[in-house]
């Protein structure tokens, strides 16, 4: 062994004895520069290399590789130790006292909330629910229903038409007409959905939600009309909101009345809501027109029944007294929130 080779040895074992005593990251970094940096320990060694013969100089030169190796891993393994010792001098990283993190709750938009109310108070009544597509046939949406060709609900004005045939269902009732034409009497069904519009203010948007109910039986009568939905409003509004029924036309129902209810903001006294009326309208319906029976294959001399139809969003400003359709449709949380 060579004095040189006694020099790197005792260079490996000394550096790697300062390593290992060192307390912190700023005194090995001083040690680095020390043994490794460009004017440290090992790199002179490696430099007075130069005026040794060839095979020497190979085997210090292996030599001095190995030392610089070595004492690399033990500069990276005291560092992870002392950042280690330090992490740990700071106290445990998972604080198991602490209170956990509570999950955002969400919950159901308002006009889902009303669509459920409404429908499981005819569930209750006995009314069974269906739906269907929202893109129809002219014939279903207008044609069964007794819509004439020339009516104004069939303008382009009021309905989006994909072509002469096929459009966007303005009212459910096509539903019903389907169901009609797949069963017989009694038929006691509601059909909820969204229906499209050409219209857009304050009270309408182009796209809307109806609940529309129709039960077909032998021996119905308008006091059974009156009955049913007199029984909806109270379980929706309360039991002594007034109700009445004033005359109205539809063509698909005949005699046909539209429904109001006592001013749920004024209490029939008169306000702005009500136009100072002290009513306010939350219902269409009738007794089915015999010409919708006959579309559909029903005997009208048979069978009667009647029919209602309502907005959703309708019963909603209604119920929570908002002035404004639109505000169901921003997705503005400090509204639904309220809810
Ligand atoms: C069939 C036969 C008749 C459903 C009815 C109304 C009256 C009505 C409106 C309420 C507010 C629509 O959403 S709204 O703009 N509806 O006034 N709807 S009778 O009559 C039918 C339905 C299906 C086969």
């Amino acid at each position: 062994m060579t004095f040189k080779d006694r020099e790197i040895q005792e260079l490996q074992e000394v550096g790697l004895k300062e390593i290992r005593a060192a307390a912190n990251p700023e005194v090995l970094e001083g040690l680095r520069v020390k043994y490794l940096g460009r004017k440290g320990a090992l790199t002179q060694i490696l430099r007075s290399l130069g005026q040794m013969d060839p095979q020497a100089r190979r085997r210090l030169g292996q030599e001095a590789n190995t030392v610089k190796q070595t004492l690399e891993e033990a500069l990276a393994q005291a560092l992870a130790a002392i950042k280690e010792a330090a992490r740990r001098a700071a106290g445990p990283v998972l604080d198991v006292t602490l209170p956990g993190r509570r999950h955002p709750r969400g919950r159901l938009h308002p006009l889902t909330q009303v669509n459920r109310e409404v429908c499981d108070i005819f569930l209750h009544l006995g009314f069974e629910t269906v739906e269907g597509p929202e893109v129809e046939l002219d014939y279903y949406n207008f044609e069964a229903l007794n819509i004439p060709a020339d009516h104004p609900a069939r303008d382009m004005q009021d309905t989006f038409y994909f072509n002469d045939r096929v459009l966007l269902r303005t009212h459910t009732s096509p539903m019903q007409i389907r169901v009609m034409e797949k069963r017989q009497p009694p038929v006691r069904v509601i059909a909820p959905g969204r229906v499209y519009r050409r219209d857009s203010d304050l009270t309408h948007t182009p796209m809307f939600h109806q609940v529309e109910g129709l039960l077909v039986d032998k021996g119905v009568t308008f006091a059974d009309l009156k009955g049913v939905l007199t029984a909806f409003l109270h379980e929706m509004f309360g039991p002594e909101v007034g109700v009445r029924f004033r005359p109205s036309y539809f063509p698909f129902t005949e005699p046909s009345a539209e429904v109001d209810i006592e001013c749920v903001i004024c209490r029939g006294e008169g306000c702005r809501v009500c136009k100072v009326t002290g009513w306010l309208e939350v219902l269409g319906s009738g007794m089915v027109h015999p010409a919708v029976f006959e579309a559909v294959g029903y005997d009208p001399e048979v069978y009667n029944g009647f029919a209602f139809g309502l907005g959703i969003e309708r019963i909603a400003m209604l119920k929570y007294g908002i002035d404004d359709i639109r505000l169901f449709f921003e997705n503005d949380l400090r509204f639904l929130r309220q809810f």
